[in-house]
């Protein structure tokens, strides 16, 4: 049995979300963030030296960073439902974009998130590097989804689940406004009953 280690709010609703689309079983641990530093707690270090989550159990594999994580799971799912074969058109869509998620689009967004708590003096230079990068993956992820269904192609797979879960940071950060697409795809991914069922964990 898989176990998921779960911090509150956190990328570890990927893993969540994606064995629930799967129907596969797993067992939770809940980890509450500290309410002064939004860090986690010492019971995540204990698991694994990064702290960080999601962190998954499988017997002797002990797995963090999601994208890993999910291309775990997807090995493990016979019916290979949730991502296209090799061979199809659409795999490197499907590879790009699964990257994407964390390599390019989650760094500009959660730096936009911490610096807008913060609000220091001096964070200009940030500033403008940031609002560069926010731009160029929220008008490359608008266009591609002007003409597809799903970031992939017309079937949603995992790479849904990683870039939905940082557009929906940046949604909250007021980033998505005029961007019709965008919305309406996310509107379309909080529709499903797995996300349902993974968001009431929070
Ligand atoms: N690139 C990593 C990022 C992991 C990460 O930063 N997780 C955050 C939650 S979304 C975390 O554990 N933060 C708590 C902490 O840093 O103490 C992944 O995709 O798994």
């Amino acid at each position: 049995m898989i176990t998921v280690h779960h911090l509150n709010q956190s990328r570890s609703k990927r893993v969540i979300w994606l064995l629930e689309e799967l129907g596969m079983p797993y067992e939770l641990v809940h980890h509450q963030r500290d309410p002064k530093t939004n860090l986690a707690p010492p019971s995540l270090a204990a698991i694994h030296p990064l702290s960080k989550s999601p962190v998954i159990v499988d017997g002797e594999r002990t797995l963090c960073e999601s994208g890993a994580v999910m291309e775990y799971l997807l090995d493990q799912d016979p019916e290979q439902t949730l991502r296209p074969a090799k061979t199809a058109d659409n795999y490197y869509d499907y590879l790009e974009w699964l990257h994407f998620a964390e390599g390019s689009l989650a760094m500009p967004v959660i730096i936009n998130m911490i610096m807008k708590k913060e609000e220091r003096a001096g964070n200009q230079p940030l500033d403008g590097y940031i609002a560069k990068e926010l731009a160029l993956d929220i008008n490359y992820i608008e266009a591609t989804l002007s003409g597809r269904d799903y970031i992939a192609g017309d079937r949603f797979t995992a790479a849904d689940i990683m870039v939905s879960m940082i557009l929906e940071i940046a949604f909250v950060h007021g980033l998505l406004t005029g961007k019709a697409s965008t919305l309406a795809y996310l509107s379309k991914l909080q529709a499903r009953d797995a996300y349902k069922k993974t968001a009431s964990f929070g």
